[in-house]
């Protein structure tokens, strides 16, 4: 939607009061300190009315900032007065950064970046001195790798609707998958595939998170194995790994995960079936070249060898059969890894091929999980395929032939459902409760909105099969989210547009500018379709994010009882208690025992000799919300966030004779800087009395 037209702001105004959509907030006369206090959201509304001067003060503004009627009905649907909450929680990559990051919708408003990949001070994630957990589960043999590409989040579900308990990422430079808890929002588990150096279809959940889906991307020999390039079509594999989720202990069971090789073609993204597809995977590929590149040695680069035939292969996985192959021992072991190998998955019948255009990038299904849309990156289509059409083939041996490593492919024509000519570069595709899709265009800069067929007909005005209109978008999006817009019941209302650059769109930041997350109102059905905020994302180059019910969520804002260890989500059992604090020596080790609360440490002053091994055991007192400490010792890396009821504990060797304050890093209390005390580190020459 371009604004061609600039109405007088009073108009709009007009427009606005005729609706009478605009709520205000009637202070009622209460206590005023507490008033002062009371959020806004939780007051009593009533419908506004302008009077003729305020319409003339909102028309001044407008004019005096150049907005026109379209800004300022953007303004009045994004706008969030102080102490009112979003309506939606978007969880984003983090791109680069490694971490995922907590978005209010519509405001835009970054609530938060949680830790996953990344070392991350002010949340105390791998500062807690030697033998740190976050770092010891960052390492890959045996090597500390700090950073992820973090790109698909995914929201644990049931029954194909998202149930706001956890949050799991996939990290494409290390092939990690991460699983963060949703009740503290804290990173609990993070696990390397033995398999491959790099991924890139993770995370995606199956419709009840029996499995996190982790499919893979460029070709190796699996198990970090070596084999020459011109061994490729032999030696070379892809894979998809099924990571066991225990819902119960809220971590991944290695011991029950599993992988299947695929042939070394570079799937691409996955999705789980749901509803009428329940029990499939499905994943894209390109490259079935099996190009090997080598611009310097004269041949095609990869951008070309890969993109040479015009239809690639959607992979059709039935996880079900392949589970049941698994527990029934037929996995073979590589790097200590259970798989199973091509000639299973074909022998079994559990896995498929459909021909699909062309390079293509995304494949998504419809909420109803009758259609799987597949969108064609160098093809202005996107492809659609019926799950029945796909069942019946495989029942009736409708197959057009096999690839090179034997595995069916599904007659095309017998498998599709539509093809929907929708513009360049089409990426990836999302829903609404209106019986539309959404395709991403990179080429294009668009997002393209286009009707469902089948049961979606009756929902909306237009022909099936038929793109609607595209708004343009600034600029070259890739992903896109809509509200719950991969569930069995998307919600409409908000998209995100994922952009990759954003050009002039904001403040130059130096020649590497911020990603572009732009808000569409999708509300409305037809060719309405407008951006109304644009949000400068400086952290990396996030992929995905999904956007959750806020009320879904059932975050908490205490831990359950003082003394709580966020990593086993229990109490401690060593947790400090009040009134047991003091520092123990045993022969080398030094045992301090310490409680935190507005505004003090106890103990202040713990001393310790020249190379004793100190273990530092803290918990946290508070019960109130956001009464959080911080816990710092300068010199040795350390920093704990300490938050209401938080039990932490840190290790270090005090080979550094001094005298080292340590002090609260987070502004607690009005005496927050007397929270601080000294760690006495004595010279092991002056220490002749100090040890017996
Ligand atoms: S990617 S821009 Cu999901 Cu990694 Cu498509
Ligand atoms: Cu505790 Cu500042």
């Amino acid at each position: 939607m371009k604004h061609k037209r600039r109405s007088s702001p009073l108009n709009a105004l007009a427009m606005i009061m005729a609706v009478g959509s605009i709520m205000t907030f009637v202070t009622p006369d209460a206590d005023a300190q507490q008033e002062g206090r009371r959020r806004r959201g939780t007051q009593e509304v009533r419908p506004i009315e302008l009077t003729p001067e305020q319409v003339a003060q909102l028309t001044r503004i407008a004019n005096e900032r150049s907005l026109n009627v379209d800004d300022l009905l953007a303004a009045a649907k994004t706008f969030m007065p102080s102490g009112r909450h979003d309506e939606y929680v978007l969880f984003s990559s983090g791109g680069h950064s490694g971490q995922v990051h907590a978005i209010g919708v519509p405001s835009m408003r970054l609530l938060r970046t949680i830790a996953v990949f990344t070392t991350e001070p002010w949340q105390g994630y791998g500062y807690s001195g030697d033998d740190d957990r976050v770092i010891e589960s960052l390492k890959i043999n045996g090597k500390p790798v700090t950073w992820g590409d973090t790109h698909h989040p995914a929201l644990s579900e049931t029954k194909g609707d998202y149930d706001g308990d956890f949050l799991f990422i996939g990290d494409k430079a290390n092939a990690r998958v991460a699983v963060i808890d949703l009740r503290d929002w804290e990173t609990k588990q993070i696990v390397k595939n033995p398999l491959t150096i790099s991924d890139h279809g993770a995370a995606f959940v199956t419709p009840n998170t029996e499995y996190i889906i982790e499919g893979g991307q460029y070709a190796t020999v699996l198990g970090y194995g070596y084999a020459p390039p011109e061994e490729y079509k032999e030696s070379y594999r892809g894979m998809v790994t099924l990571w066991k989720f225990d819902r119960a202990k809220g971590r991944i069971d290695e011991s029950k995960s599993f992988a299947l090789e695929l042939p070394p073609y570079w799937q691409d993204l996955a999705d789980a079936g749901k509803l009428a597809s329940d029990g499939w995977i499905f994943i894209n590929s390109f490259n079935t070249e099996m190009a090997t590149g080598g611009v310097e040695r004269g041949n095609a680069p990869f951008e070309a060898g890969a993109s040479k035939r015009d239809m690639d292969y959607l992979h059709i996985i039935n996880w079900k059969k392949a589970e049941a192959a698994f527990v029934a021992g037929k996995a073979q072991s590589i790097n200590g890894f259970p798989v199973l190998s091509l000639s299973t998955l074909i022998d079994d019948e559990i896995m498929y091929f459909a021909p699909e255009p062309k390079s293509p990038h995304g494949v998504d299904v419809t909420p109803n999980g009758q259609f799987i849309v597949v969108a064609g990156k160098l093809d202005p289509h996107v492809t659609v395929y019926s799950i029945d059409k796909i069942t019946n083939a495989i029942a009736q041996k409708k197959f057009s032939g096999s690839d090179e490593y034997g595995v069916p492919v599904l007659d095309f024509d017998a498998v599709k459902e539509a093809q929907v000519e929708l513009g360049l570069g089409p990426l990836h595709t999302q829903f609404d409760d209106k019986g539309y899709a959404y395709t991403s265009l990179f080429l294009d800069s668009a997002v393209a909105r286009w009707t469902l067929g089948g049961e979606y007909a009756k929902l909306n005005a237009e022909q099936p099969w038929k793109l609607v209109q595209k708004t343009p978008v600034q600029y070259n999006i890739g992903h896109l989210s809509a509200a719950e817009g991969d569930t069995v019941s998307p919600d409409g209302k908000y998209l995100i547009s994922m952009s990759k650059w954003s050009v002039d769109r904001f403040l130059p930041t130096g020649p590497l500018l911020p990603q572009n997350f732009q808000l569409l109102d999708i509300a409305q059905p037809g060719n309405t379709m407008p951006v109304i905020y644009d949000s400068p994302i400086g952290v990396g180059e996030p992929h995905y994010c999904q956007m959750i019910k806020a009320d879904k969520l059932k975050t908490w804002t205490v831990y359950p009882e003082v003394g709580w260890d966020p990593h086993t989500q229990r109490l401690a059992p060593n947790a400090p208690k009040k009134g047991q604090e003091g520092v123990v020596r045993n022969g080398n080790n030094v045992l301090v025992t310490m409680t935190a609360v507005r505004s003090h440490f106890f103990p202040e002053h713990v001393e310790v000799v020249e190379g004793d091994t100190v273990t530092w055991r803290i918990t946290a007192l508070e019960t109130a919300m956001d009464a959080t400490h911080g816990f710092c010792i300068g010199g040795y890396n350390i920093n704990l966030s300490l938050e209401p009821g938080e039990f932490a504990e840190i290790k270090f060797v005090a080979d550094r004779p001094g005298t080292y304050p340590f002090y609260c890093t987070e502004f607690c209390s009005a005496l927050h800087l007397e929270m601080m005390g000294y760690l006495h580190v004595k010279p092991k020459s002056q220490n002749s009395a100090a040890i017996e």
